[in-house]
């Protein structure tokens, strides 16, 4: 017997991988764990008996030859497996998105970032050409969306995409998919969304904003992490935590950011949960970090070093190309050609008296005006920047003042020019290393 399961508390992703699985494993059985969210459990009340998936007291382990797990890679997040821990006969596979840090030694695996596991498998499925009815497509498409935020959160990639264009071929119905996708609010959750905004704090570290809060739960309440969501798009920050005080003994840390600057699944990790860099959790006990240091320890965590911490020094373009006022035109734009540069500064490192950029070379109507000195031509009023500043604040002055070469200063030296070219490269995270 072959069988594919999944985390405790199933998400959409971990239900659609287990039923790829089946697919891909012909004949294989999906266990689906006791647990599972709220939304997978109403999916499940109506749709269970069209898929081939059991509880895992219903099977029985002795009979299993090879175990497939997606969505983890954890023993300890599987429901009742544990005997299978010791078997070294038993073959298994692992399908997961997340990264290092699994328990689960393996025959064969397909570990990959990537925005939902249920994208490796649908990636699979298109090169084995296999097509899929329309319920399989649609419950596989809701898995892909509920973990990639309908594609928008910022581990989606390109094959997310793909597999994405690969179900809606195969007729998955987005009218169903967002019944399951988009779940009522109920008074309960909306109650815990308004003590969130009502006590949020904010910081901002290296322009980044950051929600942070704690909340103390009178019951279990369903779909935390979307009521997260919805949390930090009302309070826009880039990123937030919500510290969820279950009982005396356990807090649910959840964290959501929209920012690459802020990677929650990393600060996660200090706790001992996980997740991505967009998204993540952990189950914290109080007798190590009561809710109040878990709070202090992220905002300690972001402030050191889980923020991106380029600058204007590592982003500057040196040695600086300078010319003494007397240059001719002729030979700035001679070291402009050589150089395929299209600013130059013009003074010493210690005494900047200008700039002069590729524009300025055009005003040159007549031929003898090469010869004049560039002192004639440059512009004197020279912004500056000090390299350790953020590289946003580089841009918001190109953008109010219109320029595209900022001279970065130190100690009332040029050490450096910031180009627009230099910006750009940085922000669409195409820095060479
Ligand atoms: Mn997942």
């Amino acid at each position: 017997m072959e069988i594919i399961t999944t985390h405790k508390n199933t998400d959409f992703d971990g239900l659609a991988s287990v039923i790829a699985g089946t697919i891909l494993y012909p004949g294989a059985t999906g266990v689906i764990p006791k647990m599972v969210n709220k939304n997978v459990e109403r999916f499940l009340s109506t749709h269970k008996t069209a898929f081939n998936i059991v509880l895992p007291n219903e099977i029985n382990h002795d009979e299993v030859k090879k175990l497939i797990v997606v969505d983890t890679n954890q023993w300890r997040r599987l429901d009742r497996m544990e005997k299978f821990k010791k078997r070294d006969d038993l073959i298994i596979h692992v399908w997961d998105h997340h990264g290092e840090g699994g328990d689960i030694e393996t025959a064969w695996e397909c570990q990959e970032n990537a925005g939902s596991t249920v994208t490796l498998m649908i990636r699979e499925l298109r090169r084995r050409n296999i097509s899929l009815s329309p319920l399989d497509s649609t419950v596989l498409l809701i898995g892909l969306y509920e973990d990639t935020g309908h594609l928008t959160y910022p581990a989606t990639n390109a094959d997310d995409a793909k597999a994405a264009a690969y179900l809606l071929q195969n007729g998955a119905d987005l009218n169903v998919a967002a019944v399951f996708l988009n779940p009522p609010y109920e008074e309960v959750q909306k109650d815990i969304l308004f003590k969130l905004i009502e006590n949020t704090e904010k910081f901002t570290h290296r322009r980044v904003s950051v929600g942070i809060n704690i909340v103390k739960l009178e019951q279990k309440i369903p779909m935390l992490s979307a009521i997260v969501n919805m949390y930090r798009k009302l309070i826009s920050t880039e990123a937030v935590f919500a510290i969820f005080i279950n009982d005396e003994t356990t807090s649910t840390v959840i964290g959501r950011s929209g920012s690459d600057r802020v990677d929650v699944g990393a600060i996660m990790k200090h706790f001992g949960g996980g997740g991505h860099p967009g998204a993540a959790s952990a189950t914290v006990k109080t007798k190590d970090f009561t809710p109040e240091k878990i709070k202090e320890h992220i905002i300690s965590v972001i402030k050191e070093n889980k923020i991106s911490s380029a600058t204007i020094a590592d982003l500057m373009s040196y040695p600086v190309t300078m010319v003494s006022p007397e240059t001719s035109m002729k030979e700035v734009r001679e070291i402009m050609e050589k150089k395929h540069i299209r600013g130059i500064l013009v003074g010493r490192e210690d005494n900047l008296e200008g700039i002069v950029v590729l524009w300025d070379l055009k005003k040159i109507k007549q031929e003898r005006q090469w010869k004049a000195p560039v002192k004639a031509f440059m512009i004197r009023q020279v912004e500056t920047i000090s390299p350790e500043l953020d590289p946003v604040e580089a841009a918001q002055m190109m953008v109010k003042k219109n320029i595209g070469h900022i001279p970065v200063e130190h100690e009332g030296r040029i050490i450096g020019i910031l180009t627009r070219t230099d910006i750009l490269t940085y922000f669409y995270n195409m820095l060479p290393d």
